[in-house]
């Protein structure tokens, strides 16, 4: 198939009415669908056959492109073969395969893989893990979690404690007790059109030495960050940060948790953001990349003296409670090998760390153009910020996505922020278009 050509792909619009969309402006989107029908490489189709260059990887997950075609086939091979085995107490080897070959891509210590179903499932399964493993090394007292303004960690009840933003968290009540937050990195005045890490902001990470200092390092079970946060628009780590972070969580006897559901399987450049800013944290978050989008899961990657500190006890008894009926469930196990398979033949980590300065350098093109405030990346992740509209906040950014929607381009948004994660399988033509149409979108908004 070509780039340019409009496949017939014409199916019904379907009945709009009963499916409650999540994150969405219902009522806007019934009368103004937007319906994906097919996809495959870097193309989504709608439903009336407009054909879309996807450069957010459907929502930052689909790092091997749309429908691979080996892992399509390992999960059809998997559901002819095993539906389901039940989750707790018997299992299946694509599950246990998994594991391994994830462990052995992660940072070395990081040697257990616990199975979910989702980014939010893998962030509550962490914060667990962290209050579970400081009681059973006789510290129970250590029941606090610090999470970082404009952090997003997902939308279960630990998620949205942990997170830093305002919307997802002010509609739902006290969430978890005894949370406090690190101030975010963002700073324009600083760091405004950064390509790569930002020099300023090291010293930002002081901070929590005095959130210790406040609640006494003795309460605190865990700092959870994401090393590049996504959602919030695209931030990076100043340099030297993570690294403080964790010489500051060391000193006082803290787990760090890396909330990498957006930042791994090529995302920054390297296998983990872990490996690419080479600090290892004790427990790492995965989601989205784990399947490249297909199958739902997640994964909470350990250290071993994490697991190590659990399986004391008689052997045969749980020594976690705690899982979930589809736990490394075969069709996304399958999925999962068979997506860390395309990772490695096609050898996509390098792909992405090697197509940086091509996409950074495309993306920082946009300075001077109507209304750019920041341009912002890392590997294959990048934003541009705009002004917001006075007393309109969001709106400018959503115009611009409409626009490059209508010519054939879905970016994604945040706030004023556009953002941009294409499949790792990106080519420079791909890129070229896309920047241009965001261009053309800026200039006639
Ligand atoms: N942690 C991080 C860092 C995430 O980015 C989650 C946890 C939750 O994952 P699940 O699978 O429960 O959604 C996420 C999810 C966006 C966007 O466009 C980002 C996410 C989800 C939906 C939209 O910014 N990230």
């Amino acid at each position: 198939m070509t780039d340019n050509t409009v496949q017939n792909l014409n199916t019904d619009l379907p009945d709009l009415k009963a499916y409650w969309m999540p994150f969405t402006g219902n009522r806007y989107f019934k009368e103004n669908p937007r319906i994906i029908s097919r996809a495959e490489g870097m193309y989504c189709y709608t439903h009336d056959g407009k054909e879309l260059l996807d450069v957010v990887a459907g929502l930052w997950c689909c790092n091997a492109g749309h429908c691979h075609p080996k892992i399509i086939e390992a999960i059809q091979e998997q559901a002819e073969t095993l539906d389901y085995a039940m989750a707790f107490q018997l299992g299946h080897p694509k599950a246990f395969e998994l594991a391994n070959r994830l462990t052995e891509m992660a940072p070395s210590g990081i040697d257990y893989a616990f199975f979910v179903n989702s980014g939010s499932e893998a962030v509550d399964t962490a914060l667990k893990m962290a209050l579970a493993y400081h009681r059973l090394c006789g510290e129970a007292s250590r029941t606090r979690f610090i999470g970082r303004e404009k952090g997003y960690h997902g939308v279960g009840f630990g998620g949205i404690s942990v997170g830093g933003m305002s919307p997802n968290r002010k509609m739902f009540g006290a969430m978890l007790p005894g949370v406090d937050h690190l101030p975010h990195t963002h700073n324009l005045e600083h760091n405004a059109f950064t390509n790569g890490l930002p020099e300023w902001g090291e010293h930002l990470a002081d901070e929590l030495e005095n959130i210790i200092a406040l609640h006494d390092a003795s309460t605190i079970a865990a700092v959870i960050v994401e090393p590049v946060a996504g959602s919030a628009g695209v931030l990076l780590p100043p340099k030297g940060y993570l690294k403080k972070l964790r010489e500051i969580c060391d000193r006082h006897g803290i787990l760090l948790i890396f909330d990498e559901v957006i930042n791994a399987f090529g995302r920054t450049g390297d296998s983990f953001a872990s490996n690419r800013f080479e600090v290892t944290p004790d427990l790492i978050t995965t989601a989205k990349g784990l399947t490249s989008g297909t199958v739902p899961m997640g994964a909470v990657l350990a250290k071993s003296e994490i697991y190590d500190a659990f399986m004391a006890g008689p052997s045969e008894m749980i020594e976690f409670f705690h899982g979930y009926t589809y736990s490394g469930h075969p069709l996304a196990a399958a999925a999962g090998c068979a997506t860390l398979d395309v990772y490695l033949d096609e050898g996509l980590f390098d792909r992405a760390r090697s197509m940086e300065d091509k996409f950074g350098d495309a993306l920082h093109s946009l300075k001077g153009e109507p209304n750019v405030i920041d341009v912002r990346n890392i590997g294959l992740i990048g934003a541009v910020e705009l002004a917001p509209i006075e007393g309109q906040p969001t709106t400018r950014a959503i115009d611009v996505f409409r626009t490059c929607y209508d010519n054939g381009v879905i970016i994604r948004t945040t706030g004023d922020t556009l953002a941009f994660s294409p499949p790792l399988i990106i080519k420079d033509n791909q890129i070229d278009k896309f920047i241009e149409t965001v261009r053309e979108a800026l200039q006639n908004n």
